[in-house]
């Protein structure tokens, strides 16, 4: 019998993070259901991603905004309302709070029992669905603390060091689920034909160092001069090799794994950038942390950043700990 590759088999999502734990604590067996439930949101979103072109309610968008101002598809929405399924009377997540939703949305049945929030993105880089690119889901966990009876979710206004686990799902070629509980970086892959995330590569490292920088350099004459000085510097450089796919899951999963730097910086017009830090900065910068990188804002590690709002943005840089040095030594010299 082929032991070794009936093994890998059998190391499942839920079966990982339980080993993760060590133990059979309440807190390991909420981590390893929640985990379960965010790869069941994955499974359904992929499915319904893979149908696109074949069926109403893929592709293209919903009509309206979001709270950002920024319009919504059909694929938003549906990933947004999956999420939020598959959590009712899971029992352990009483709010979830995301991109799609000016408020935190609460699920009656489960609060005040349920002490877990749920933060995410449901479709990150919406705006590739619709060329048939890759997507991505990005989420983090955080306890609930507090009653929370204004329902204002003021709690949830504190630094990423809140996070007791974080990952996202890429919808590529395979689907992917990255996840960290603080225990290292791990990825699994869509088995389709077992329904189930099957382990892939466990304790992922970002090297120290990697060829691509990946930014939107259409924002060129936006940026403040320091940016603008780095990118120069890598223009005129040997070994960098640009890469941006416009769905900052896909780009960052190209950096975890053959390291280099994501940046988005802020502009003239916003100087927060782009990215929001609750449910796409601070997730990503809790993996690349734990993967041996660095997430910063160029002036401070986002980890450390304490949102003032739910839907505050940050400026991002984030990957291989010399390249996002670099950056950072253009950025803090311009200070
Ligand atoms: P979204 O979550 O609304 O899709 O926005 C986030 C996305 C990132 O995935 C991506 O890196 C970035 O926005 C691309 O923005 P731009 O087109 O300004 O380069
Ligand atoms: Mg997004």
């Amino acid at each position: 019998v082929p032991q070794r590759a009936l093994d890998r088999d059998c190391t499942t999502l839920s079966r990982h993070v339980l080993e993760q734990l060590q133990s059979f604590s309440p807190e390991a067996q909420d981590l390893s259901t929640l985990m379960n439930r965010i790869a069941l949101a994955g499974k359904l979103t992929a499915r319904h991603l893979s149908k696109a072109g074949l069926m109403d309610g893929v592709l293209g968008f919903a009509g309206g905004e979001n709270i950002q101002g920024e319009d919504v598809k059909k694929m938003d929405l549906y990933a947004n309302d999956v999420f939020i399924s598959v959590f009712k009377q899971s029992g352990l997540v009483c709010r979830l709070a995301s991109e799609e939703m000016e408020k935190p949305y609460y699920i009656p049945e489960n609060c005040p029992i349920g002490r877990y929030t749920l933060v995410y993105d449901p479709i990150d880089g919406s705006s590739n669905i619709d060329a048939n690119l890759n997507v991505g889901s990005i989420f983090a966990i955080r306890k609930q603390e507090g009653d929370d009876e204004s329902g204002e979710a003021l709690d949830l206004l504190q630094s990423g060091h809140k996070q007791l686990a974080a990952g996202y799902i890429l919808y590529g070629p395979s689907t992917v689920l990255v996840y960290s509980i603080g225990t290292g970086v791990h990825s699994f892959t869509l088995d389709p034909s077992l329904g189930e995330f099957i382990l892939w590569q466990e304790n992922i490292q970002v090297p120290e160092h990697g060829s691509v920088y990946s930014v939107n350099e259409g924002n060129f004459w936006q940026w403040d001069d320091s940016i603008r000085d780095y990118i120069r510097y890598v223009h005129r450089h040997e070994g960098y090799t640009g890469r941006y796919s416009g769905a900052l899951v896909g780009d960052f999963h190209r950096i975890l794994l053959q390291g280099g730097v994501f940046l988005y910086p802020g502009t003239v017009k916003k100087p927060e950038g782009k990215l929001r830090l609750l449910y796409e900065s601070a997730p990503l910068a809790f993996l690349m942390e734990q993967a041996g990188g660095q997430a910063s804002t160029g002036l401070k590690k986002i980890m450390d950043v304490v949102p003032e709002k739910l839907h505050q943005r940050t400026p991002l840089v984030i990957g291989s700990p010399e390249d996002v040095a670099l950056v950072e030594s253009f950025i803090q010299e311009g200070v």
